[in-house]
């Protein structure tokens, strides 16, 4: 058995390994991320002065190695509890609604897409288990599209953003998330659960679904969608919680 300290500096290790080794060939796109000289044990300086915290640091590497969160049978489905309804106030007038999307480096919004837009994108479809930070958990299965996808087709070079914040039309929740969570291949702009429509009260009608990270991060009714080199803010970190949330 290792202790501890001892699997974590083994999962260190095996972090900038990778970060080093064919992970950099994926991470191309994030020239500015990863300029620095990366070695074992060290930190890249960009994503040091960005994310701020060392282990954020270990864990963005990690899964940006495409380390993927287990996947479940349709049988260990379960009820998914809505949970959080900051933002979801104003009647939802689906026909109306329009997702803002700000890539990288303009200037302002520059498009608004509507729903069938971003349904052009290829459907992925994964069963997870979505954990709130309350201390429960639920298998449940959403499908939409890769926000990886999404940025390709888009807001194309926004990969070489360091984060993405997100916020619901009204403002009223916000979160945002470093950029190798959100180009995670299991990161999805999700439309549908367990093989129906989404409803209102999980987040109709395209929320985040972002199984390395916990529930506080998978914000529902999505409005807007911004690509930056600060960190947006986050509704939960200003209550306390920790920023980077991942599993
Ligand atoms: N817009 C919005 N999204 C949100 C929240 C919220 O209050 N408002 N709560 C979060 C929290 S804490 C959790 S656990 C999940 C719950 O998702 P669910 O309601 O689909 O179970 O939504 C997240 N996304
Ligand atoms: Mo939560």
């Amino acid at each position: 058995m290792l202790s501890n300290e001892q699997e974590l500096a083994r999962r260190t290790r095996r972090a900038f390994l990778a970060l080093g080794g064919g992970a950099v060939a994926g991470m191309a796109g994030l020239g500015w991320l990863s300029a620095g000289p990366i070695t074992e044990g060290d930190i890249p300086p960009n994503f040091r002065k960005v994310l701020g915290l060392n282990e954020s640091v270990v864990r963005s590497a990690l899964y940006s190695n495409n380390n993927l969160a287990p996947t479940f049978p349709a049988s260990a489905i379960g009820k998914l509890k809505p949970n959080g309804e900051e933002g979801l106030e104003d009647e939802l007038v689906a026909a109306d609604w329009r997702l803002e999307i700000k890539p990288y480096g303009s200037a302002g919004v520059t498009q608004k897409l509507a729903i069938g837009d971003i349904k052009t994108l290829p459907l992925h479809d994964e069963t997870i288990e979505f954990k709130c930070v309350e201390g429960w958990s639920t298998v449940t299965r959403f499908a939409g599209a890769r926000l990886s996808d999404f940025t390709a087709k888009f807001c194309a070079g926004s990969e070489r953003a360091v984060c993405i914040g997100m916020n619901t039309p009204d403002g009223v929740y916000y979160v945002s998330v470093d950029m190798p969570s959100a180009l995670h291949p299991q990161t999805l702009l999700a439309w549908e659960m367990n093989g129906e429509p989404l409803t209102e009260e999980h987040g109709a009608p395209l929320r985040l679904v972002i199984p390395v990270k916990y529930g506080i991060k998978n914000i529902k009714r999505i409005g807007r969608i911004e690509y930056t080199d600060t960190r947006p803010k986050d509704y939960w970190e200003e209550r306390g919680y920790d920023w980077y949330a991942g599993l």
